[in-house]
């Protein structure tokens, strides 16, 4: 079985980390693209994203792959189904999978969403966490994606964070904070750190990318059991050497055999 996962640069590797941790037998080849210089894709507009989107399942569809994963929000929440009519192959998003994780976890009310402003302006998630009842704060995030894969020093991270967490909630119950961009797991820790600071109530954050991941995984027919070891290629639109960089400070891949590919 040969898997594609895309993003506009680091935060797919979240999910392919989630991939390749899961130990599953039923996955052989893995193809990832990093579109680093479309990053960021949370502020372009629709028919831009359309393309960009549609080349690149192109390519992981030229290279044999059997099933897709839109490792990414801002193209999940927008193209995705239009481009899943135009492909014969599978293409798995990362919405539902987000929304069931966080109605089956969150028992709470009030849930921040995080997300980039593409992401935001769809109100996919707002719509759908609204109807079950919780006290939705969407929050759109502009900057912060560049200040990941750029790795800005962390008091810019802060700094933004802080503008971004300006929100009142009266209420003394758990905040669930609902990391609606895969780039933000990268940062989990300091948006605990500045959201404990910013509101007194518990925080809890709410990472959806395990979940992604093995909805991806059961959509593989048991019948393509390889047992094989997990061999990970890794593509970047832009400079192979960055985000080999990148991705080996922030990631150890220890179950999986990875080349990046020029
Ligand atoms: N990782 C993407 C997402 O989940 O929306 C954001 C990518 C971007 O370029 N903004």
């Amino acid at each position: 079985m040969k898997i594609g996962i895309f993003d506009s640069g680091l935060g797919g590797v979240n999910i392919l980390n989630s991939i390749i941790n899961s130990n599953s037998p039923l996955i052989g080849d893995i193809f990832y693209v990093a579109d680093t210089i479309n990053v960021p894709y949370g502020n372009k507009d629709i028919e831009e994203l359309e393309l960009i989107v549609g080349n690149i399942i192109s390519f992981l569809e030229n290279k044999g792959c059997e099933l897709i994963i839109s490792a990414c929000n801002t193209s999940s929440s927008t193209v995705l189904n239009k481009l899943k009519q135009k492909t014969k192959i599978p293409i798995i998003g990362t919405i539902e999978p987000t929304i069931n994780f966080v109605k089956e976890t969150f028992h709470h009310k009030n849930l921040i969403i995080l997300a980039t402003k593409v992401t935001i302006e769809s109100k996919i998630f707002e719509n759908a966490l609204s109807a079950c009842d919780y006290n939705v704060y969407p929050v759109a995030c502009p900057k912060l994606v560049d200040a990941i894969e750029f790795m800005n020093p962390s008091l810019e991270i802060e700094d933004l964070l802080n503008r971004y967490l300006q929100i009142d909630i009266n209420a003394s119950e758990p905040i669930g904070i609902l990391l609606g961009c895969t780039h933000y797991p990268l940062i989990k820790s300091q948006i605990k750190e500045v959201a404990s600071k910013r509101f007194s109530n518990e925080i809890i954050i709410l990472d959806p990318c395990e979940r992604i991941s093995s909805e991806a995984l059961n959509l593989i027919s048991k019948d393509s059991l390889i047992n094989k070891s997990k061999r990970v290629y890794i593509y970047d639109t832009f400079d192979i050497e960055l985000i080999k960089k990148k991705i080996d400070y922030y990631f150890k891949f220890d179950k999986a055999s990875v080349y990046f590919e020029k």
